[in-house]
């Protein structure tokens, strides 16, 4: 009975070193503080083909998407320093970008240097993909009514940039490039977790689109480790 006892006992101490070994995750929740803006539905009127695939449900503005407590949704997490420069396979999946109901979607999304990004277009009606890039090639492509899908890849990463519609002003979504898999996008929980860190240290960045970028140094230790970020408004001038 003893030697079994024995037996579990090195058979959990194994199992211990196996997870220690094991790389880390680091999470956090990211709020938005203060007083939040009404965000109001998105007038479509000006453009009859869009209103009226939104008679019963307007778009809403995506710029402040909060969850409960003011949680913030829309917020691209990135691994900006400390990850081992090694190559990380590419997925061969496609993202996509739709255009449906004259809305981008998804709103906030990353893709790795080198993915094919999918940009749809099921509405039947002519849009323009106008995306803004930094240190990638930016352009300008008309998507006719006929023409459902084209597709698009980054060769450098870069932080969020926008994508727009120039005939339908309202239309934005914004896209980072990273040439590694360590980052994430909140949904309106504002929740983020970024797995199979290797203990050491790090700087995670958290974007948004209109109230900017905050930095943090984080310690992954065995376990992960937790960093939590608050936006809020600049003080007014
Ligand atoms: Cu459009």
């Amino acid at each position: 009975m003893i030697r079994f006892k024995h037996a579990i006992a090195a058979g959990v101490v194994a199992l211990g070193a196996a997870v220690s070994a094991h790389a880390g995750a680091i999470t956090g929740t990211i709020k938005f503080e203060g007083e939040a803006p009404e965000m109001k539905p998105i007038d479509t009127s000006a453009v009859p083909e869009c209103h009226a695939m939104h008679k019963d449900k307007p778009i809403v503005n995506e710029v402040l998407v909060m969850g409960p407590g003011q949680t913030l949704g829309n917020i691209y997490v990135e691994v900006t320093k400390g990850v081992p420069a090694k190559d990380y396979p590419v997925p061969t999946d496609p993202i996509v970008l739709t255009q449906e109901g004259c809305r981008y979607a998804p709103h906030m999304f990353a893709i790795r240097v080198g993915q094919k990004l999918k940009i749809l277009n099921p509405d039947g009606i002519l849009h323009n993909v106008n995306y803004l890039p930094k240190t990638n090639k930016p352009n300008n492509v008309a998507m006719p009514a006929n023409l459902k899908e084209m597709e698009v890849t980054f060769d450098k990463a870069e932080a969020p940039f926008q994508f727009k519609c120039d005939i339908h002003p309202w239309m934005g979504a914004y896209c980072a490039v990273v040439a590694h898999p360590f980052f994430a996008v909140t949904k309106e929980d504002g929740v983020y977790s970024i797995d199979g860190l290797d203990p050491g240290e790090y700087e995670i960045t958290a974007y948004h689109e209109r109230l900017g970028k905050q930095s943090a140094t984080v310690k992954v230790a065995e376990g992960g480790a937790t960093q939590d970020f608050t936006f809020s408004r600049p003080a007014r001038k």
